[in-house]
Parts: structure tokens; C-alpha cells; sequence
């Protein structure tokens, strides 16, 4: 493949509700999606950051920059060889910046798979046609509203309810949950780093929940302090934010800094590593589940895909499209008995509604032409 030109596609998506978490609250999805048009035909990606760098160190402006000046060049420089697989070894110079080698990774492994008819879900060994589908609620203004959205979510079907929580809003929303949907709810947290070690004998009160998982109570870069309070809590702790790569993985592991990953392809820079971190969870016995940014279709197809390989073994964030949208880019993922179809099609299977695109569309720049 050769790359022809490159163009962003900023966008504005309203999302059916506010939505909290210990680093802030979004109402619209700001991002952009990636198209890149090489000499076999077109692919498409969708960048997982946002505005601010809350999350994580990344953010739309820096992608696009980086993009533009120091990743698309570096691949274009492949010239007529450019495949998926030799995205990583060309930026592997370029530090950090993961989600936005995900995201040209991504969309050229949509243009790849896509001449060769094949789907993202045969590419990476999916071994499912449909995936259990858990939901993220967020951070509500009183226990009420909290149980009212969770009894919503349990009717439409979804089956694992993960609460995010921060200091103030932790064991009273979970113990509200669990008296209201009982023992057998399979029920997680997810703090993105708002607690300390100091905290410890706070987040002790959780194990008498029988959570699944507490999702990322400490920083980011503090492997051993989740090592040290994996000794002091019972509920297992699962990396998201830590984990940036396969050796990230190895070493959390290595550490007992964790006994579950949650997976999101972006954050470790692309599919090609999040199937060596599954690989890795795999042969170590470690559950491992796909995590969501609030993708449109064009995101959330991908990680159906993955989120059908043999290790992911709990229901991941993969909600359907209604949870975060009324109108999403591409045919909406709709929940069947709590599961989601995984798409067949040639790349992602997804396109671009271009109608529905241009409804939320802020701005188009192309990032590079041959
Ligand atoms: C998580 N996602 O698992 C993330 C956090 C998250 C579904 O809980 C814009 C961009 C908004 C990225 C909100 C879920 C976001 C975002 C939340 C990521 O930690
Ligand atoms: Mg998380």
C-alpha cells in the first residue's frame, strides 16, 4: 500500500447524557476521525482522546500535530510497502503519543484489511460472533438518580454494571447497588486514578461487596503503589491507565500490581499491541476485558472485534451505540440478550454514515497529500 493523502475529521457528538468521571464531566464526544486514502482504497479510524489532557498526557491538538509533523511522514516515507504491521517499527523513534499511533494504525489497518476483504475479527483471531456487553455509569448527584440509571441499563440488557467512583462518591453508591440488584449483579469500580495509598483502609470497605475488580485507584505511574494496595484490599485490582504496553503488562504483572487488564487498543498504541498484551494475559492466567472511550461506530467496531479473541473473558465497556448516542456515525450496535454482534465485514465492517457525518462535523484538514 501507498499512502495518498491523509484527512482529519474534527467532530462534535452530543451524548445522551452527562457523563462523570473523577477527571471531569462531557456532555459532547470532541475528537476526530482519521481517513486515509492509499493507492488500494480508503480507511478509517477514530481518535480516543479528547480536548484535555485528563485521561491521559494526549489530547486532540497534540494528535493532530504529531500526526501531521511527525508520524504520517514517517510512515509515508514507506512508501509503495506501508502495510499495518510496519506502522509500529517506523514511529517506534517517536516517544509516547500512543493514541495517535493508534489512530493512523488503525485507520491503515482498515484500508489493508479492507483490499483484502477481510475483517478486523479474522485479522486478529476472534473466536465469538457476539460479545457480552457490560456499561460504564458515571458519577451521579444523589443514590437515587444512580439506582434509577442502573435499573435502566439492567432492563435494556447489559450484564456487568461498572460504577465510577471518586472520594465522596465510592462504598455508599456501591453498597446502594447492591442491596437494590442483589449478589449476582456483576458489579466493578473504576476510581481513573483519584485515590492514594493513604486511602487503603478507606477502599478495604469495598471488598465486603464482592466487586469484580477495582479499576485504577492510584496514578498512573505507580505500579508499586497498586502493588502495595493489592496486599491491603481483597477486590483485585485491574490496570488501565498503567498499562500502555506489552511490557508494561509484563511488568505489572511481574510486580502483582495487578490481577486483571482492562485493553483499550488506543492507549497502548494500536491493535497490534493489544493483541500482545491478551497473548501475554493469556499465558500468565490473567482475565482481561476491552475497555471504551465513548467510541462512535467507527471505534466501537474495532474493539468488538477485539473483544471476541479467547482471553477476554469478562463483559467489557463495549455498550451499544445508544448509550452514549442518539445518532451514531454508522449503523448503530444495538444490545441482543446483553450481547453485541461482532462486525464480519471487509476492516471494520462500520461506514460512515455521511449524512449523520456531516451533522456533527466542525472542521476537515488534510494532514498530508503525496
Ligand atoms: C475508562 N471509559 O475506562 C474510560 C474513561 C473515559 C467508558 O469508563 C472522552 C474521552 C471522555 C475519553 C470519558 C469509560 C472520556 C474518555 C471517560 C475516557 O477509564
Ligand atoms: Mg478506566
Amino acid at each position: 500500500m501507498r499512502i495518498e493523502h491523509v484527512e482529519l475529521v474534527a467532530i462534535e457528538v452530543p451524548l445522551v447524557g452527562a457523563f462523570r468521571t473523577s477527571f471531569g464531566t462531557d456532555t459532547v464526544r470532541s475528537t476526530f476521525l482519521l481517513r486515509v486514502v492509499t493507492d488500494t482504497g480508503e480507511g478509517w479510524a477514530e481518535f480516543a482522546g479528547d480536548p484535555e489532557p485528563l485521561y491521559c498526557a494526549e489530547f486532540n491538538a497534540s494528535a493532530e500535530l504529531v500526526l501531521r509533523d511527525h508520524l504520517i511522514p514517517r510512515v509515508a516515507a514507506l512508501g509503495d510497502g506501508v502495510t499495518a504491521a510496519k506502522v509500529g517499527p517506523a514511529l517506534e523513534a517517536v516517544k509516547g503519543h500512543r493514541l495517535a499511533k493508534a489512530v493512523l494504525e488503525t485507520a491503515l489497518l482498515d484500508a489493508e484489511l479492507r483490499s483484502y476483504a477481510m475483517s478486523f475479527a479474522t485479522y486478529l483471531g476472534s473466536v465469538k460472533e457476539r460479545v457480552p456487553s457490560g456499561v460504564s455509569v458515571g458519577i451521579m448527584d444523589s443514590l437515587p438518580e444512580l439506582l434509577t440509571a442502573v435499573e435502566g441499563y439492567l432492563a435494556d440488557g447489559y450484564l456487568r454494571i461498572k460504577l465510577k467512583i471518586e472520594p465522596g462518591w465510592d462504598v455508599e453508591p456501591v453498597r446502594a447497588v447492591r442491596a437494590a440488584f442483589g449478589d449476582d449483579l456483576l458489579l466493578q469500580v473504576d476510581a481513573n486514578t483519584a485515590y492514594s495509598l493513604t486511602d487503603a483502609e478507606h477502599l478495604r470497605a469495598l471488598d465486603d461487596f464482592g466487586l469484580l475488580l477495582i479499576e485504577q485507584p492510584l496514578d498512573e505511574d505507580d505500579l508499586r503503589g497498586h502493588a502495595e494496595l493489592s496486599k491491603l484490599i481483597r477486590t483485585p485490582i485491574c490496570l488501565d491507565e498503567s498499562i500502555t504496553s506489552a511490557r508494561d503488562a509484563a511488568a505489572a504483572l511481574a510486580l502483582g500490581a495487578c490481577r486483571v487488564i482492562n485493553i483499550k487498543p488506543a492507549r497502548v498504541g494500536g491493535y497490534l499491541e493489544a493483541r500482545r498484551i491478551h497473548d501475554l494475559s493469556v499465558a500468565n492466567g490473567v482475565p482481561v476485558w476491552c475497555g471504551g472511550m465513548l467510541e462512535t461506530g467507527v471505534g466501537r467496531a474495532a474493539n468488538l472485534a477485539l473483544a471476541a479473541l479467547p482471553g477476554f473473558v469478562l463483559p467489557g465497556d463495549t455498550s451499544a451505540s445508544a448509550r452514549y448516542y442518539a445518532e451514531d456515525l454508522t449503523e448503530p450496535f444495538v444490545l441482543e440478550d446483553g450481547h453485541i454482534a461482532v462486525p464480519d465485514g471487509p476492516g471494520t465492517g462500520v461506514t460512515v454514515r455521511p449524512d449523520a457525518l456531516a451533522k456533527v462535523t466542525t472542521g476537515r484538514r488534510g494532514l498530508y497529500a503525496r
